[in-house]
């Protein structure tokens, strides 16, 4: 049997974390030959709904758990951890746009970044709470000792949802839909590129409608949060803890040669300003290492949408820059 690994978990009584939390224990995120321990981090009022999902993952007897520690203290939360799932902050309420959100969890991800200094030399941090890309850029900021390209923030949930409405469209299977990419912001914004994505093997551009393509896949993947919440009166949750799963999997042990969608930190790749934490087609190789596909040569519409990706997450950067400190 391997070591454990330390596995934080923040918003760890909150909706989310309820379905991913379980995926880690039962090994679907870091391999079924991996015992995981268990870093669970809350704020202080939260911390009895908190006990009551740690009495929960107790009865769950789950033989990879080899500890749970729940806490509102992230320096303890973060202390000697191997990877960590920043899912925590607060929800955007009716009366909020996304500027005042981005004002209310910033601070979040400030203490935050200065407490994963404590991790350990490996570690993988995937940003989840919203606006997730913006509050990665400000923990990176603040975690200066952690390499830059351990903070990642989570669009897998806008590629599996764009997997999911192309094999609808064709009639296929999940599985037969290979090579999506999202690029850009985890928000209305965000481009779902099809241009080398395949059903069956097949070119996509050469199986379903080059208008719908454009229009109405790229709106129903922009907008299908908000269909959530109105059909389901909740957030999505399970969907995101899947995403979330896929994407650290991915991560730690490899896409398989696929191609998958990471937010991570440009190094000016594409005209993307270096830092900026942006979507990319990725592969990851293994053993926590991944790269962004290079060499695509864009149209003029993929330009213009990662072009406006870039005027957006520029806009959230201002609005944040005292926060960058
Ligand atoms: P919940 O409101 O159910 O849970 C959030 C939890 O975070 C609460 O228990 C709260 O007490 C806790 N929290 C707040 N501040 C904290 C702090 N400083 N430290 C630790 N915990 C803290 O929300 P949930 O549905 O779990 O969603 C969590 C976040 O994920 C939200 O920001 C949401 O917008 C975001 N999402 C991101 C997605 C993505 O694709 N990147 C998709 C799903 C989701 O919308």
């Amino acid at each position: 049997m391997k070591a454990p690994i330390r596995v934080a978990v923040t918003g760890a009584a909150g909706n989310i974390a309820y379905s991913l939390m379980w995926m880690i224990a039962n090994g679907d995120c870091f391999g079924p030959d991996q015992p995981v321990i268990l870093h669970l981090l809350e704020i202080t009022p939260a911390m009895e709904k908190l006990s009551g999902v740690m009495m929960e993952l107790e009865d769950s007897a789950h033989p990879l758990v080899k500890g749970i520690v729940g806490t509102d203290d992230a320096n303890k939360a973060f202390d000697g951890v191997n990877a960590v799932f920043l899912v925590g902050s607060r929800p955007r309420t009716a009366d909020m746009n996304r500027a005042d959100l981005i004002r209310a969890n910033g601070p979040i991800f400030t203490g935050q970044g200065k407490a994963l200094q404590r991790a350990n030399g490996d570690v993988k941090i995937l940003t989840v709470g919203n606006p997730c890309n913006t509050n990665a850029l400000i923990a990176m900021n603040s975690g200066k000792d952690v390499p830059q390209d351990r903070f990642h923030a989570m669009t897998r949930l806008d590629h599996n949802r764009s997997i999911g409405q192309l094999a609808k469209k064709a009639g296929v299977s999940f599985a037969d839909v290979k090579d999506v990419a999202v690029w850009g912001n985890h928000s209305d914004t965000m481009y779902p590129d099809v241009s080398r994505a395949t059903i069956g093997g097949k070119p996509v551009t050469s199986v379903l409608d080059a208008a719908w393509l454009k229009g109405e896949f790229i709106t129903t993947v922009a907008t299908r949060g908000k269909g959530i919440i109105k059909a389901r009166g909740a957030s999505s949750a399970a969907s995101a803890a899947q995403a979330a799963v896929d994407h650290m999997h991915d991560w730690h042990l490899g896409s398989d040669g696929k191609i998958v969608s990471m937010a991570v930190a440009s190094q000016g790749w594409y005209g993307v300003p270096k830092g900026l934490i942006y979507s990319f087609p990725c592969i990851c190789k293994g053993a926590g290492a991944f790269e962004v596909v290079s060499g695509w040569d864009l149209d003029d519409f993929a330009k213009q949408k990662i072009a406006a990706n870039i005027t957006e997450l520029e806009s959230e950067k201002t609005a944040v820059a005292d926060l960058l400190v």
